[in-house]
């Protein structure tokens, strides 16, 4: 590994990610909207082992912001050889006829084409080398709908189907396409998927042990840890308490 480039990294799985590979003193490109949080984290890991961190600010919706951020990247920053497309949101859990379009446009923004803006950008310079690692967040959400879940599961439906697309297209050119699917964890997912409504965020996870953003970061780790000649595919990994979407709470 010699770059790492992770989107989303001012919380949840982007930042434990962004923590644990760090600890491998690579180069690594911090993203996210959140410019405090992003330097404080670039500033973090920095002051506490060898790796050099470039922090981006953009929002990966705007595809012209992606562009002028990814081009502004110093050389030594360039040679990317580890993509790992986390950002991602959920909004509400609205049936179809109750929702806001803005709830929508939102996360197919972020989730789908924030997803291939940042691919379509990055990538060009795996192909050249022949080599790379593209690590894609999916969901237990990529393979099962649950109520309420319509556009937020069709979005990550989408990746499941983008990473399978990304493997066939970068598979001549020895380039790895991974998908990471977790199930139920707690980070500020549901605070933001419930627009700011801690307590409604709160009893999504209570009652049993979710999983947590470091059991992601480990997962990272692993699959990255891999020889040149194994791809892992796709991980799912959920809670125990936790079987196609459905959450065991019994103790
Ligand atoms: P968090 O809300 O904790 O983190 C999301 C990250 O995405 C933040 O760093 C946020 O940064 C970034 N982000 C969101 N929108 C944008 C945007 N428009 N532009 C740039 N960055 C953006 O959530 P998680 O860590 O839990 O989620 C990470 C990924 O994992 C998502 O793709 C999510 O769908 C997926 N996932 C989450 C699960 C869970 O239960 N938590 C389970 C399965 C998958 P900022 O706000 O600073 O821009
Ligand atoms: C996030 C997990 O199913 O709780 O992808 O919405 S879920």
């Amino acid at each position: 590994m010699n770059t790492v480039f992770i989107t989303g990294a001012t919380s949840g799985f982007g930042e434990a990610i962004a923590r644990t590979l760090a600890k491998q003193n690579v180069k690594m490109v911090i993203t996210g909207r959140t410019k405090d949080k992003l330097f404080q984290v670039a500033k973090e890991i920095e002051e506490t082992t060898q790796t050099k961190v470039l922090p981006l600010v953009f929002d990966i919706q705007d595809y012209n912001a992606c562009k002028a951020a990814i081009e502004s990247m110093p050389a030594e920053f360039q040679d990317v050889d580890v993509l790992i497309n986390n950002a991602g949101l959920s909004q509400e859990l609205q049936p179809v006829h109750e929702a806001d379009i803005d709830d929508w446009e939102r996360m197919i923004n972020t989730n789908i084409k924030g997803l291939l803006y940042v691919t379509r950008l990055i990538s060009p310079k795996m192909v050249e080398k022949k080599c790379g690692h593209i690590i894609n967040l999916g969901s237990t959400a990529s393979h099962e709908i649950y109520y309420g879940g319509n556009v937020y599961c069709a979005t990550k439906h989408a990746v499941n189907a983008l990473t399978k697309g990304m493997r066939t297209d970068f598979l001549k050119y020895g380039i790895k396409v991974t998908m990471i699917s977790p199930g139920a964890c707690e980070t500020n997912f549901s605070v933001v998927r419930f627009h700011g409504d801690k307590e409604r965020a709160a009893k999504v996870y209570e009652g049993y042990d979710p999983i947590v953003a470091q059991d992601i970061a480990d997962v990272v780790e692993f699959v990255l840890s891999r020889p040149a000649h194994v791809c892992l595919n796709e991980v799912i990994l959920t809670p125990t308490a936790q079987f196609n979407g459905v959450i065991n709470r019994e103790k």
